[in-house]
């Protein structure tokens, strides 16, 4: 496949509805020299956490690079570039701000700006400052609190140049990937660590909100999350009761808080240890009305009960997955939008992140990714299904720009719609770049 087709007069494909790319600031920016130390900086040291032992010390070079990468994103056509700020490029130890680091930034917002492509800012994009990890990092509220004045210098510094502030990529990666099963930085384990860190970060959110909202009202703030849809392996009252579970433990114990202020029912089945400590006033905090809700979608996963009154998660076998091993299924961001929009009275969507590793080949200066062709095809049409169900979503961001750092599989898993060839940092833009600027121009 190497076209992108949607139904004509599809209302996905009006002007109005923002197509962009989307990068994080560890996985691509490199120059460690220009920053602090980050915990994925200390995580990568730690031997067996990276699968090809690689780091983000070079990455795709784009500090070096970025003028040439905004030209490239230009060129692909899209109305907005989602990018995010290294908490430690642009701070010093005591909190105070690195006006050298900052300005990197700026500089990339008045680029972006001048090109007329909407600058996306997430604050937080897992790469926390190592000095205040050794400080408990999330597992210590008062890292809420410096997120809160971190993300109020960052406004003061970028204010109304940029679109649309997220505080949090998918708090759900950082607390149980990170706290909770250690996979990922900083490598810590345990239910009680994963669920403390879980309401740290969500405060944080809340936090930020409020005080970015008073220092630049006219952007928009949201957060970001992810959902990996629950299906039961059977119908049973018992494998729908344990999906019901799972869902509640991956999906919505970020997204009811936000939302409602409170956790879901999931939390009265945890060890009364394990579960985090909630002030009064906590969350009130954490459900800030927000202006819009970023959406990651990748995949779905599929569910049994264990026999203990527990979730078991089946891990995908005889379907078609990408090369993370991980479910393409389509059908369920679909599911996902409807299921939610009739839960919650949702703010406008945008779909922050979306995207497939791909066992990429470079011949004669091309990659001809013909299976992530076909995976964003389904999804655009998926979320055209859910557009037309009635979801107020307004925007789509393919994940991810160009290939780069992707977490503890290092190197080895390819999510550009760019292709970098890491020895020479040249950028190809693969099939699905070019299939993807063909949708969005045509318009
Ligand atoms: O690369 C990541 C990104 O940083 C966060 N969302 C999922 C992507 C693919 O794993």
């Amino acid at each position: 496949m190497n076209i992108l087709t949607l139904p004509t007069k599809s209302p996905i494909l009006s002007k109005e509805f923002v197509y962009g790319v989307a990068t994080s600031s560890f996985q691509i920016e490199g120059a460690p020299q220009g920053r602090l130390k980050s915990i994925w900086d200390t995580f990568c040291e730690t031997p067996g956490k990276i699968a090809d032992n690689s780091n983000g010390l070079i990455a795709c070079e784009h500090v070096k690079r970025w003028r040439d990468d905004i030209a490239l994103i230009d060129s692909l056509g899209v109305d907005a570039y989602r990018f995010s700020i290294s908490w430690p490029r642009v701070v010093h130890k005591d909190g105070s701000l690195n006006k050298e680091g900052m300005q990197f930034y700026v500089d990339l917002v008045d680029e972006l700006n001048g090109r007329g492509i909407k600058p996306f800012v997430t604050l937080y994009h897992w790469d926390l400052p190592q000095y205040l990890e050794d400080n408990g990092g999330w597992l210590n509220r008062d890292t809420a609190y410096h997120f809160r004045d971190y993300a109020e210098m960052v406004c003061r510094a970028l204010g109304n140049k940029v679109h649309a502030y997220a505080t949090l990529n998918e708090p759900f990666c950082s607390a149980y990937l990170g706290y909770e099963i250690g996979v990922h930085a900083p490598g810590l384990t345990g239910q009680a660590n994963g669920r403390k860190a879980a309401h740290h970060l969500l405060l944080g959110h809340g936090l930020a909100m409020q005080a970015m909202r008073k220092v630049t009202p006219d952007s928009l703030y949201g957060i970001v999350l992810n959902f990996t849809p629950c299906y039961p392996e059977s119908d049973s009252a018992a494998d729908k009761t344990a999906t019901r579970q799972a869902d509640e433990y991956i999906n919505q114990w970020y997204m009811q808080p936000v939302m409602e202020g409170t956790y879901p029912d999931v939390i009265e089945q945890l060890d009364i240890n394990n579960r985090p400590d909630i002030l009064p006033g906590d969350m009130a905090v954490i459900s800030q009305p927000l202006d819009y809700l970023g959406v990651n979608f990748y995949t779905r996963l599929r569910y049994r009960a264990d026999g203990k009154g527990w979730f078991d998660e089946i891990q995908p076998t005889n379907v078609a997955t990408t090369e993370m091993g991980w479910e393409i299924y389509p059908q369920a961001l679909t599911e996902l939008l409807v299921s939610l929009d009739k839960r919650y009275s949702l703010p406008p969507i945008y779909i922050t992140e979306n995207g497939a590793a791909m066992d990429d080949k470079l011949a004669d200066n091309q990659v001809n990714d013909e299976d992530r062709v076909k995976y964003y095809n389904d999804h655009l049409n998926a979320l055209h299904q859910a557009k037309i169900q009635g979801v107020n979503l307004v925007g789509y961001f393919a994940w991810s720009l160009m290939d780069n750092f992707e977490w503890a599989e290092g190197y080895e898993k390819r999510f550009g719609i760019v292709y970098v060839d890491y020895a020479t940092q040249k950028r190809t833009v693969k099939l699905s770049g070019l299939a993807y600027k063909n949708l969005i121009t045509q318009r």
